[in-house]
């Protein structure tokens, strides 16, 4: 399997995130592109403004809004095309989080974001992992309790054009979540990235990120995929998914298919088979 190059390596520890470039080519943006607008006619999980607690999502018929280049966030998008499922363990991604991360590993959650231009939302910074994970921090030779990849889907030229908003370093600082005013992408410190459709950033649980506004003139189309240590156990469902039917093992086992039943000490010790299975490695 891939590793990071030292260069990368470098830059995970000091910085908390690494760009791929070209991670997909234009035929698979095309391709994921296509299916978010697809999806958004189709029934999934999406926060239901002001009726459920922060963060979670509820299922919905449909998108509220049809227009392709409106607001979407839709989680646990696994099931509506194989290429979801393929996404998992991406070779040129997948490769470098499980470096970073190391074989002990589960895929958490998936999720599409579409940050629509010109609605007045001004983007916000956050860590991953809700309450308890912005407690934790990594430190330099430390391996994250999680990782996400966020696949760009569409071009971020510009400033204020829906960018990924990084504090470069900011893993190994405490967030300061309760101050007025808030940390934001205009905060002193915050780096708007861009980038090209196919693009991946792949960036530490601990990294103060988020959205900047988006007022390019297009909607800025995003796929996020999560990945934890297996102690910490899946976001997006809390049984197996059917999915497992048309994964391969990796995926089977990264989807928290163990290849036996659960008993307390699963996902606390991992199966013997993990490094084979995870790093090809026997
Ligand atoms: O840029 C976005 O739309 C949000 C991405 C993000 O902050 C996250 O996935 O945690």
């Amino acid at each position: 399997m891939q590793k990071l190059t030292d260069v990368q390596q470098t830059q995970w520890a000091v910085d908390g995130y690494l760009c791929i470039e070209g991670a997909l080519n234009s035929d698979e943006v095309e391709l994921y592109s296509r299916e978010i607008d697809r999806f958004r006619t189709l029934p999934g999980w999406e926060p239901i403004s002001g009726m459920l607690p922060r963060g979670h999502y509820g299922w919905v018929d449909k998108c509220a809004d049809q227009s392709t280049e409106a607001f979407m966030d839709r989680r646990d998008i696994l099931s509506y095309n194989q290429a979801f499922i393929d996404l998992i363990d991406r070779e040129n991604v997948f490769d470098l989080i499980a470096d970073i991360m190391g074989p002990n590993i589960i895929f958490s959650m998936s999720q599409a974001i579409v940050r629509a231009s010109g609605d007045g939302f001004p983007g916000y910074t956050h860590t991953d992992g809700g309450e308890g994970q912005r407690e934790i921090r990594v430190t330099e030779t430390s391996r994250p309790i999680a990782v996400k990849a966020m696949y760009l889907l569409s071009d971020v030229d510009g400033p204020d054009c829906g960018n990924f908003t990084i504090f470069p370093g900011s893993h190994m600082r405490p967030i300061q979540f309760d101050q007025a005013p808030p940390v934001g992408p205009n905060t002193p410190g915050a780096v708007q990235l861009r980038g090209k459709a196919g693009d991946c950033y792949i960036f530490s649980h601990a990294l103060w990120h988020g959205p900047a506004a988006n007022n390019s003139g297009q909607a800025r189309k995003t796929l996020l995929y999560n990945y934890c240590q297996m102690f910490v156990r899946c976001y997006d469902f809390k049984d197996i998914p059917s999915v497992i039917d048309k994964a391969t093992p990796r995926q089977r086992r990264l989807l928290g298919d163990l290849g036996y039943d659960f008993r307390p000490g699963s996902y606390f010790y991992v199966p013997d088979d993990q490094n084979e299975i995870i790093m090809g490695i026997s």
